[in-house]
C-alpha cells in the first residue's frame, strides 16, 4: 500500500554513511530515510568490501538510534553520586557551568583535568579532532588509549614497522588461512566472507583459539591452545620451518633483519617443548608447521584476541616473523594482517593540533589502569589527583579491568565527572552532567578502517534527535566559553572531515561515492620495503634491545599461571559475545533476547567438580572481586579454563556486576596494555545470586 497520495510524494531520501563502530570491518551504510525519520539501515552494495551486508548489530541501527531511553537533553545529578538520577538543565546552563568548573581547575593545574575516550565512534571527526584541540589547549593530562590493541600494536610496529599488512581482499585466493586469536564470524564478519570463498576454492583454514569458538565451529581444524602461550607455539613452529627448510633463503636474506639471532631462539623451541607450554598435542603442531610452510600462498589472520596476556606483545612478534621466513609476503593471497589502520596517511597533526599543548607535554595517564589511578592522591611522579575527567565515546565502568576500583573511582564524591553519551550507561550513572550525543545518524564523520584499505566518509542523515550535539559541536563550544581565540576552535564538522586526510583523498569521490580506496600496491612487502627503521622485517629490534628489552621474541608466562603456587584454578578469557560490541548494543532489547544473560561456559569436568550443572547461577571470583551469571556447561571451554562472555552492562547484570569485576590491572610487555584474558579465578555455585558482592580487597 503506497504510503502518500501522489498529490504528496512521499520524500524519501538515502543518504551514505558509515558504520562507526570499533570493528575492523568498517562498513559503508545506507539509511533509508522517510520524512526526516531513518526507517532503514543496510549495507551500501556498491562498496565491496560491505558488499550490501551488515552485521545483525548494526542492522538495528534504526532501534538504537531512536531507542526510547537516549538521552535527549543535557542532564544534571540530582542524586547522589552513581544514583542515576538527573534533571535536565539547558545547554547554556550545562556548559557554562562546566567551563567555570574546568577554568577553575585549570587555574590550579590543567594536568587534575583528564579527558577518557576511546572507539565509541571510530569516526576521526567525532573521536580525535575537536576533542583533542580542546583539551591539548587546556594543557589537561594526555590519555593513553591502551585498552584494546597497544600490545599487539607495539608488536607489528617493532617486527613489520607498523600497523600494515595484507589487503584483506586477497585472502579469498589463499590456500591456507591460518585464524589465529580471532573470533571473525563474530567480530569481522567481512574478512569471514572472504575466507570462505577461500574455502570454496580449496583452501584450508586453521582456527588457533583457546575457545572452541563460533569461527572454530567451521574451520577445518581447530588448534586449542592456552590462553597466553601463543608465542610459544609461533616458536616451534619457526623451528620447524628451520628443521624441514621450509624457508625462502633468498627472501630472508634480502628483506629480513636478526635471522641467525632469531634462528638460535628458535631452535629452543621443539613442537615438544611448545606442545607442553600450549596443552596441545606435539603432532598437530607439527602437522601445522608442514602444513604452513608447504602451502603457497599462506595468510595468517591475527587479531587482538592473543594479546591481551602479559606476554601478547611478544607474541605478536613471534607471529609476525612468519611470513617473512617462508616468503609469503611475496604473494598478494601470503602474509599476515592484524591492523590495516597504518596505512592510512591520516593528518594528525592538522587534525589534532598537538602545537597547541603547553610547554613541557603534560603528563600521560593510562585509560587501563583508570581504577588505581582515580583513587590515588597528588604524588611526586604521577601529578596531581585527577579532580575532573571527561568521558566520551567510551564506557569505563563497564569496560576497564577490575572494575571495583573504577567503580570506587567514579563514586567519589569530590570528582567532576561529565559523560557525553547516547545511553544511561554504567559510566553514565557516575556523571555529574551528563550530555546527549548525536549517533552516526546525525552527524557528520569520516573514517579510515583497521581491516581494509578504503576511506569512508558518514553524511548525517536525520537532524540530531532532541537536543542532541556532535562531540565536535559540544568541544567546539566548551572552548569558546573558555576564551580558546583560536580560528582552529571555529571549524565546522564537515570542515574537519575535509581535513582529516587533506590531499591524500580525493574528496570529491568520498562526497560521490562515499568510499574511496587507497593507492596501495597488491602485494605490500613482495619486495620487502617494511616501514622499520632497517626497512625490513626485523626479527631482532635493536630499538628494544637499546631499552634493555628481549631483542628477540620470546614466549612469557602468563602474570597468572595455574601452578601450586596459584590460589585460583582456572584461567579465564572474556572475548566478546556475537551480538553485542563490546558493551554497546547491550541495552538494545532484541540483541540482548539472542544473547539471552550474561554466561560463564565451562568445561563438563570442571563444572562435575563443582556440582555445577548448565544453567546454574554461578560465581566466578578472585582477590578482586566476584561475578554472578549462569553457568553454560560446554565443551566450547578447555579443560581448566572458563570463558565469561562480555561485556555486559553492570547494572542489567545480574547483581550488578559483569565481568571485569574479576580482571586485573596489570599490564602488557609492551604497549602497556590490559591484560583481560590473563585472570586467574574460582567458580562455585550460588544459590543466592542476588546476594551482595564480597568486598574489595583494598
Ligand atoms: N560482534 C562483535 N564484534 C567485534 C567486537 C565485539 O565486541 N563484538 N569487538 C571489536 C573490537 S573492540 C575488536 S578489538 C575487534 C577484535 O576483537 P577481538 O578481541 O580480537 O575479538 P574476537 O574476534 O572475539 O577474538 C577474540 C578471540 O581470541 C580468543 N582468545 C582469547 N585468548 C586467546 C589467546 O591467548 N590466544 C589466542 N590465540 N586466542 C585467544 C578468544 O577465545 C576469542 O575467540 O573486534 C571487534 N568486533
Ligand atoms: N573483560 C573484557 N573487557 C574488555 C574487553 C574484553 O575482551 N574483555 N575488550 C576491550 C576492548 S577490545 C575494547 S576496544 C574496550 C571497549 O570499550 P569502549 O571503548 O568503552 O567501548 P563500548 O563499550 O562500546 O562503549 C562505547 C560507548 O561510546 C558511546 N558512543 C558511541 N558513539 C558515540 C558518539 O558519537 N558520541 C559519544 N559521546 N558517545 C558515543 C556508546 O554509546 C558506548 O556507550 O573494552 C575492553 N574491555
Ligand atoms: S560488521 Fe562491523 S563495520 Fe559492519 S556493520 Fe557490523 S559492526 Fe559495523
Ligand atoms: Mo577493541
Amino acid at each position: 500500500m503506497p504510503l502518500s497520495s501522489p498529490a504528496e510524494p512521499l520524500q524519501r531520501t538515502t543518504v551514505r554513511g558509515a558504520c562507526p563502530h570499533d570493528c575492523p570491518d568498517t562498513c559503508a551504510l545506507l539509511t533509508t530515510v522517510d520524512e526526516g525519520v531513518a526507517t532503514r539501515v543496510q549495507g551500501n552494495p556498491a562498496h565491496p568490501h560491505t558488499g550490501g551486508v551488515l552485521c545483525t548489530k548494526v542492522s538495528r541501527y534504526a532501534e538504537r538510534s531512536y531507542h526510547p531511553e537516549r538521552i535527549l537533553a543535557p542532564l544534571k545529578r540530582s542524586g547522589p553520586k552513581g544514583s542515576g538520577q538527573f534533571v535536565p538543565v539547558s545547554w547554556d546552563t550545562a556548559l557554562s557551568d562546566i567551563a567555570q568548573r574546568l577554568q577553575a581547575i585549570a587555574a590550579r593545574d590543567p594536568e587534575a583535568i583528564l579527558p577518557y575516550s576511546y572507539a565509541g565512534t571510530m569516526g576521526l571527526v567525532q573521536g580525535e579532532s575537536m576533542d583533542r584541540r580542546f583539551f591539548h589547549r587546556l594543557g589537561a593530562s594526555l590519555l593513553d588509549r591502551t585498552i584494546c590493541a597497544s600490545a599487539g600494536g607495539e608488536g607489528l610496529n617493532t617486527t613489520l614497522g607498523g600497523k600494515v599488512g595484507m589487503r584483506v581482499e586477497f585472502f579469498a585466493e589463499s590456500q591456507l588461512i591460518l585464524i589465529w586469536g580471532s573470533n571473525s564470524v563474530g567480530s569481522n564478519l567481512h574478512f569471514w566472507r572472504a575466507a570462505q570463498e577461500a574455502k570454496r576454492r580449496g583452501a584450508r583454514l586453521v582456527c588457533i583459539d583457546p575457545r572452541r569458538s563460533e569461527t572454530a565451529d567451521k574451520c577445518h581444524e581447530h588448534l586449542a591452545l592456552r590462553p597466553g602461550t601463543d608465542a610459544a607455539l609461533a616458536l616451534a613452529l619457526v623451528h620447524e620451518l628451520i628443521e624441514n627448510d621450509w624457508l625462502d633463503h633468498d627472501y630472508i636474506a634480502q628483506h629480513t633483519l636478526g635471522w641467525e639471532a632469531l634462528r638460535a631462539r628458535a631452535l629452543q623451541w621443539p613442537p615438544a617443548r611448545a606442545a607442553a607450554v600450549c596443552g596441545v598435542p606435539e603432532a598437530q603442531i607439527r602437522q601445522l608447521a608442514r602444513d604452513y610452510g608447504t602451502t603457497r600462498p599462506a595468510a595468517i589472520r591475527l587479531n587482538y584476541g592473543m594479546q591481551r596476556v602479559r606476554g601478547g606483545g611478544n607474541a605478536t612478534r613471534a607471529v609476525a616473523c612468519l611470513p617473512a621466513l617462508t616468503g609469503a609476503w611475496r604473494h598478494r593471497a601470503g602474509g599476515l594482517l592484524m591492523s590495516s589502520s597504518g596505512h592510512f596517511p591520516v593528518q594528525r597533526q592538522g587534525l589534532q593540533r598537538p602545537d597547541l599543548l603547553p610547554q613541557g607535554l603534560p603528563r600521560t595517564v593510562n585509560m587501563s589502569t583508570i581504577g588505581d589511578d582515580l583513587l590515588r592522591p597528588s604524588a611526586p611522579g604521577f601529578g596531581p589527583r585527577v579532580e575532573a575527567l571527561v568521558v566520551y565515546n567510551s564506557n569505563p565502568v563497564a569496560v576497564a579491568p577490575d572494575s571495583g576500583k573504577v567503580v570506587q573511582g567514579f563514586a567519589r564524591e569530590d570528582l567532576f565527572t561529565v559523560v557525553l553519551e547516547h545511553f544511561h550507561t554504567d559510566t553514565a550513572d557516575y556523571a555529574d552532567y551528563l550530555l546527549p550525543a548525536t549517533t552516526q545518524l546525525e552527524h557528520w564523520d569520516v573514517h579510515l578502517s583497521y581491516g581494509h584499505t578504503d576511506v569512508l566518509l558518514n553524511r548525517p542523515a536525520i537532524a540530531p534527535l532532541g537536543q542532541a550535539r556532535s562531540n565536535a559541536d559540544i568541544f567546539r563550544d566548551l572552548a569558546a566559553r573558555m576564551g580558546f581565540s583560536e580560528p582552529c576552535f571555529a571549524d565546522s564538522d564537515e570542515a574537519l572531515c575535509r581535513q582529516a586526510f587533506g590531499d591524500a583523498v580525493d574528496y570529491a569521490l568520498l562526497e560521490s561515492q562515499g568510499f574511496a580506496t587507497l593507492a596501495l600496491p597488491d602485494a605490500p612487502f613482495a619486495e620487502g620495503g617494511f616501514p622499520t627503521p632497517s626497512g625490513k622485517c626485523e626479527f631482532y629490534s635493536e630499538r628494544l634491545a637499546a631499552q634493555g628489552l628481549d631483542g628477540l621474541p620470546d614466549h612469557l608466562p602468563n602474570h597468572e599461571t595455574v601452578g601450586d603456587s596459584a590460589r585460583y584454578p582456572l584461567a579465564m578469557i572474556s572475548p566478546p559475545a556475537r551480538h553485542f560490541l563490546n558493551s554497546t548494543f547491550v541495552n538494545v532489547q532484541s540483541l540482548r533476547d539472542i544473547e539471552g544473560r550474561p554466561l560463564l561456559e565451562i568445561h563438563p569436568e570442571d563444572a562435575a567438580a563443582r556440582q555445577i550443572t548448565d544453567g546454574t547461577p554461578v560465581r566466578v571470583f578472585n582477590d578482586r572481586g566476584s561475578y554472578a551469571c549462569h553457568a553454560q556447561v560446554s565443551t566450547r571451554a578447555r579443560p581448566g579454563m572458563v570463558v565469561g562472555l562480555g561485556i555486559w552492562w553492570r547494572k542489567l547484570g545480574l547483581n550488578g556486576t559483569n565481568v571485569n569485576e574479576v580482571t586485573s590491572q596489570a599490564l602488557t610487555d609492551l604497549g602497556r596494555a590490559p591484560t583481560f584474558y590473563d585472570c586467574l579465578v574460582e567458580v562455585e555455585a550460588c544459590a543466592h545470586p542476588e546476594a551482595p558482592e564480597t568486598p574489595h580487597a583494598a
